[in-house]
């Protein structure tokens, strides 16, 4: 990344997701990981903007209303109404979620289309070719995939319609050389690195003129003066996240202080959207680009892919209730690199909850507020002289704030959880190897000191683990005694006030036993 000093201000976007269906795991993670991003970048004490919501037009939603027997207003009130119970959920904290049914959000994406009209992008003609209603994408024959009884799938494994019809086109083709300029001047715009080299060779194969307008259907936001066409969902869509920073009023301070977007986190199904059509749609329209696109992978689950048909779809408020809000969180964005696809199993969730929550961190609190309780006066002790033992634990821990940050800004969330780890786990053995309980006979000064050290790493880590594990870290802060408006990551340094009372603890990660236990060998 750039090494100019970041604004205090940061804006970033989870998808809006197609109300076609309900949330499943794959939603619940893009939210997760974004949420995570909020907090830790709000600790930091930068002004976060974090928008998530709903995609609400378009022929695939149109057809789900049919099917489930209702207009496709009333259908998109209740499906949306589901999304907005993910967030809770998953316990994200976003600062608006956004509907494409909106009125705010009509007027914007006619505003770009007249911006795009005004400067000759966009012309009236006709579109012959396929079309995925699934993965609502306009497909040439050469990425179709022939299927044994000679018909055509999208690669997805969408199947594809021919489409003929009247449409509006946008001049994308005039935009492969300035998007090429683009990703070479901006070098961050598409994250991780094999999706940038993925969306380079795309443009360099060359771009079509794009068909931005449908007639077949009217469940959409009608193109301005001619209301026989509704503009192509996808243009509708990537729009929310301009609508949602208050343009067309480009005068507010949500927009001057908000966009351009920090990052649009998305999964790589939709890297082509984010990182080729949107941006060159913006410069068409005289708009700024957002600064960067990152793409995470896919979920399957149980090494397979997760599908209807196969019964294995994963309901985010069921793990959530199954399993706990915390540990959830912690699973997914440890047990993979972000950026990399991973699978879900329930053998995989207890061992990360039981092993990293409830072993390395639950058990480590329990120990240290224990022997406080008992050989400190039940408050944080006086600290005497320190080892080189105690120094090297206390720099592992003050060198996480500089740490994670570098990590963050890179959306590598695994990576930032490995390194608190790395903390905890060097705490657990600085522990056994101090044996406080044994100092505790022999050499009272030395094992208040030892516990002196310890809570104020604790103190630490508790701090920049509340992006990650929200409601633990704060039962964890509450026990240590740290004033709840202290909780930044500004007062990470502050360390432990010698004197505070220090309630008895009580467990924080429970263990996942019995009925886990099976599952977990
Ligand atoms: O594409 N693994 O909406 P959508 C990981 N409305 N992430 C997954 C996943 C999986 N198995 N399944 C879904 C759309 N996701 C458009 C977006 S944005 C302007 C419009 C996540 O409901 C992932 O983030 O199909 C993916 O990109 C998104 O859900 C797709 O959600």
């Amino acid at each position: 990344m750039d090494a100019s000093p970041k604004p205090p201000r940061f804006y970033l976007t989870t998808p809006i997701y197609y109300v076609n269906d309900v949330p499943h795991l794959g939603h619940a993670y893009t939210t997760v990981a974004c949420d995570a991003l909020a907090r830790f970048m709000r600790l930091d004490g930068r002004d976060v903007r974090f928008t998530t919501g709903t995609d609400e037009h378009g022929q695939k939603v149109a057809k789900s209303a049919v099917a489930a027997g209702l207009d496709p207003g009333a259908f998109t009130d209740r499906v949306s109404e589901r999304f907005r119970s993910l967030v809770e959920a998953v316990g994200a904290t976003p600062n608006d979620f956004i509907r494409t049914t909106e009125e705010r959000h009509h007027r914007s994406v006619q505003e770009i289309w007249r911006r795009l009209v005004q400067r000759d992008e966009i012309y009236a003609g006709k579109y012959e070719g396929w079309y995925s209603v699934r993965d609502e994408a306009y497909l040439a024959e050469s990425e179709l995939i022939r299927q044994p009884d000679g018909s055509f799938r999208a690669a997805s494994g969408a199947p594809v319609e021919w489409v003929a019809e009247s449409s509006y086109f946008f001049r994308l083709s005039r935009w492969q050389e300035p998007l090429l300029r683009w990703y070479a001047e901006h070098p961050d715009f598409i994250g991780p690195e094999s999706r940038r080299n993925e969306v380079v060779r795309f443009v360099e194969g060359g771009l079509d003129d794009l068909s931005v307008s449908r007639t077949s259907f009217r469940w959409g936001v009608p193109v301005p003066d001619d209301p026989d066409h509704v503009i192509y969902v996808w243009v509708d869509a990537l729009t929310n996240y301009l609508t949602s920073a208050g343009f067309p009023d480009e005068e507010s301070d949500t927009y001057n202080q908000f966009w351009p977007a920090d990052v649009h986190v998305v999964g790589k199904d939709i890297v082509r959207f984010h990182a080729v059509y949107w941006p060159a749609m913006l410069l068409a329209a005289g708009v700024a680009p957002p600064r960067r696109v990152f793409a995470h992978g896919w979920w399957t689950v149980e090494g397979q892919k997760m599908s209807k048909s196969v019964g294995n779809v994963v309901d985010p408020f069921e793990l959530v209730k199954e399993y706990g809000l915390d540990q959830v969180r912690y699973f997914l964005l440890r047990e993979v690199p972000f950026g990399n696809d991973g699978d879900y199993s329930r053998a995989a969730m207890i061992h990360r909850a039981n092993a990293d929550l409830a072993n390395d961190f639950g058990n480590l609190v329990q120990r240290v507020l224990t022997l406080v309780q008992r050989n400190c006066e039940a408050a944080v002790p006086e600290r005497g002289p320190v080892t080189p033992e105690d120094e090297a634990l206390l720099q592992a821990a003050s060198g996480l704030g500089a740490e994670l940050r570098s990590l963050m800004e890179t959306q590598q969330m695994h990576a930032a959880l490995r390194a608190l780890w790395d903390v905890i786990r060097a705490a657990n053995a600085y522990i056994d190897h101090a044996a406080p309980w044994v100092l505790a006979r022999t050499d009272l000064d030395r094992c208040r000191t030892v516990l002196s050290v310890l809570l104020e790493v604790l103190q630490r880590v508790a701090i920049f683990s509340q992006p990650f594990v929200p409601a633990g870290a704060a039962a964890i802060l509450d026990q240590l005694g740290v004033p709840a408006d202290q909780r930044q990551f500004g007062d990470a340094g502050r360390g432990p006030a010698p004197g505070t009372p220090l309630a008895a603890p009580s467990p924080v990660f429970p263990r996942l036993t019995s009925k886990f236990e099976a599952d977990a060998g």
